[in-house]
C-alpha cells in the first residue's frame, strides 16, 4: 500500500541506475548537488514541469545513502549500494554480464552467481523506494538494463501502478539471450510492466521472440500474454529516443561557441579536413576499426598530415572492468602507432583526448568538424550522431553513420558504414570527404529536420502517451 502516511508520494516516480546529479566538493569542503546534464534530465523535465515527480537512483558513491532532498521541482531518493554491490550489480552483473550479451559479444560474457544475486537483491531495493514514493494510481517510469526486475518486483508490492520501462540499449536476438542462465527471471521481471519501450522495432521483437521461445508465452501483435492468471497483455514497442534539439542548437549558435570551432582549427594548424570521433572508450563504438580504416587511408597516401587530421575525444568509462582496460591500452598503442608512423612534427595524424568536457566545448568541435565519425558494432541509439547534425546550423559537415546504430533507422541519409568492412569504411570516409558542398548540404538539412521533429521532450511525451495506452491493467488485488 502507499505510505503516504510517513511521507510525500508523487504520480509520476522515476527509476533509474543513477540520479540526475553529480555531488561536488566546494573548495570550501562542504558538498553541493549539481544537476547533470545528460539528455534523460532534460526530457524530464518537460514532463515534470507540469506535474511534480520523484526519481529514484544510486547517487554515484559506494556507501550508505543521502536523505532524501529536492532539487529544481524534483523529489530525489538515493539508493545506497555498498562497495561490493558496486562491484557485483553495477560492474559485475549489468555491465560484464548484461553489456556484452545485448551488445552481440562483442567482448565474452562473465557470468557469475554471486554477480546475479546482487543484482537481485539492488533490483529489491530499488523497487522499495519506488513503491514508498509513488502515489496511488501513479506512473512509474524504469530505465535499462540494470533494472529489470524492478517492473515485477514494483507490481508485487504496488499493483495499482502503471509500469513503463525503457531500454536504452539493445534487446539480443533470441539465440544471444538464451545464453543467460537467469533468461527466464530476466523476462518474468520485464513482464510485471504494462509497457516496454525499445530504441528499435527489432529490439521489441526480439523481446516477444524470446518471451515466445524461452518461456513459452502467447504472443501477438506486439504483446505478450503473462501466464500469472490476471489474464494480462504487455506491449513491447520502439519508441527511440533523441535529445535536446533546440537547446543543443541555441547553444551551438551562441558567438563563443563559434569562436571555440574556429580556434579549434587553428591549434590544429587550419586543416583542409577534421575528422571528428567522440564517444565513451567502450568495445562498442567501433573505435578501433575507425582507427584501422583512418591508418590504411594514410598508410595508402589517400589522405595525410597536415592537409587531414583525426580528433578522437575518448571520455573515460567503467575503468574497474578488464575489458575496459584492454581496449584503452590496445586504442592508446594503435593511436600511438598511427602518429609513431604517419604523423609529421607539428602535425600529429590523431589527436587523442582521454577526458570529458564541458558541453561547449563538445559543441564547439562539433561545429569544427568537416566529417563525423559515428562507427559502433553495436549501439542502442547513438545521440552523438544526433547532436553532430543538431549543431551543424550552417548546414556543414558530414555525418559517417555505422547501419549497426538505432540512430542509422532514423538518419539512414547519412553516409552510412558497415564498419566491419573496411574497405567499406574507407570508401565512405573518401565519399564524405569529396562529395559536393550542395549535395551535403542537402543530407544534412534531412538529417536536422529529422532530429528537430523527433526531439527529447517528444521521446518523453509518447512514452508516457504509450503507457498510458497499454492494454488495461488487470483489477488491484482487494
Ligand atoms: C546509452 C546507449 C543510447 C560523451 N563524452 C562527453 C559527453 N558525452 C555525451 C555525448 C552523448 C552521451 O555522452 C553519450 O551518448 P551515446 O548515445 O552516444 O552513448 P551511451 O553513453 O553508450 O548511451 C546509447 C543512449 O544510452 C541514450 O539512450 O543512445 O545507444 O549505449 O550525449 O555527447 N558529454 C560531455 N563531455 C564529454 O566529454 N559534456
Amino acid at each position: 500500500m502507499p505510505s503516504s502516511q510517513h511521507g510525500k508520494t508523487f504520480d509520476l516516480v522515476i527509476a533509474a541506475n543513477r540520479l540526475p546529479v553529480d555531488q561536488v566538493i566546494l573548495d570550501s569542503g562542504e558538498t553541493e548537488w549539481r544537476r547533470s546534464p545528460g539528455g534523460l534530465v532534460t526530457a524530464m523535465d518537460s514532463v515534470m514541469r507540469d506535474q511534480p515527480g520523484a526519481w529514484v537512483g544510486w547517487a554515484g558513491e559506494p556507501g550508505e545513502a543521502p536523505a532524501p532532498f529536492d532539487q529544481e521541482g524534483t523529489h530525489l531518493v538515493p539508493v545506497a549500494l555498498s562497495a561490493e554491490e558496486v562491484r557485483r550489480y553495477y560492474e559485475g552483473f549489468s555491465n560484464d554480464t548484461l553489456w556484452p550479451i545485448y551488445h552481440d559479444v562483442i567482448v565474452p560474457a562473465s557470468f557469475h552467481r554471486e554477480w546475479w544475486t546482487a543484482y537481485q537483491r539492488v533490483n529489491e531495493r530499488f523497487a522499495e523506494a519506488v513503491a514508498e514514493v509513488a502515489a496511488p494510481g501513479a506512473r512509474i517510469w524504469v530505465q535499462d538494463y540494470q533494472l529489470q526486475l524492478v517492473p515485477a518486483m514494483v507490481r508485487a508490492l504496488r499493483p495499482d501502478v502503471r509500469i513503463g520501462w525503457f531500454n536504452h540499449i539493445p534487446f539480443p536476438p533470441v539465440e544471444l539471450f538464451a545464453q543467460l542462465p537467469w533468461r527466464g527471471q530476466l523476462l518474468r521481471g520485464l513482464l510485471g510492466a504494462d509497457f516496454l519501450g525499445f530504441q528499435r522495432q527489432a529490439d521489441a521483437q526480439n523481446f516477444v521472440r524470446a518471451c515466445r521461445q524461452l518461456i513459452h508465452a502467447e504472443t501477438k501483435a506486439g504483446t505478450v500474454a503473462v501466464d500469472d492468471g490476471s489474464g494480462r497483455r504487455v506491449r513491447a514497442a520502439a519508441i527511440p529516443i533523441s535529445i535536446d534539439f533546440k537547446g543543443l542548437e541555441a547553444l551551438a549558435r551562441e558567438p563563443s561557441v563559434g569562436e571555440r570551432a574556429a580556434e579549434i582549427r587553428e591549434q590544429l594548424g587550419n586543416p583542409k579536413v577534421l575528422m571528428l570521433g567522440v564517444d565513451r572508450l567502450d568495445y562498442t563504438k567501433g573505435i578501433r576499426h575507425r582507427l584501422k580504416a583512418y591508418e590504411e587511408l594514410l598508410a595508402d597516401r589517400r589522405i595525410g598530415p597536415p592537409d587531414v587530421t583525426l580528433v578522437q575525444v575518448a571520455t573515460p568509462s567503467r575503468e574497474r572492468v578488464a575489458a575496459y582496460q584492454h581496449l584503452r591500452a590496445d586504442v592508446e598503442q594503435t593511436v600511438g602507432r598511427i602518429n609513431g608512423d604517419l604523423g609529421q612534427i607539428g602535425a600529429p595524424a590523431v589527436h587523442y583526448l582521454h577526458h570529458a568536457y564541458p558541453r561547449e566545448e563538445m559543441a564547439a568541435l562539433f561545429r569544427a568538424a568537416d566529417v563525423m565519425l559515428v562507427t559502433p558494432l553495436r549501439d542502442g541509439m547513438n545521440l552523438v550522431a544526433k547532436e553532430y547534425v543538431t549543431c551543424r546550423f550552417d548546414l556543414g559537415g558530414a555525418l559517417v553513420l555505422s547501419e549497426f546504430t538505432g540512430a542509422w533507422h532514423e538518419l539512414h541519409q547519412a553516409f552510412s558504414c558497415n564498419p566491419h568492412d573496411i574497405e567499406g569504411l574507407k570508401q565512405t570516409i573518401l565519399r564524405a570527404i569529396n562529395t559536393p558542398e550542395r549535395e551535403k548540404q542537402r543530407i544534412m538539412r534531412a538529417l536536422r529536420k529529422r532530429v528537430s521533429d523527433h526531439d527529447v521532450q517528444r521521446w518523453a511525451a509518447r512514452f508516457l502517451a504509450a503507457l498510458d495506452a497499454a492494454p488495461d491493467r488487470a483489477e488491484p488485488n482487494p
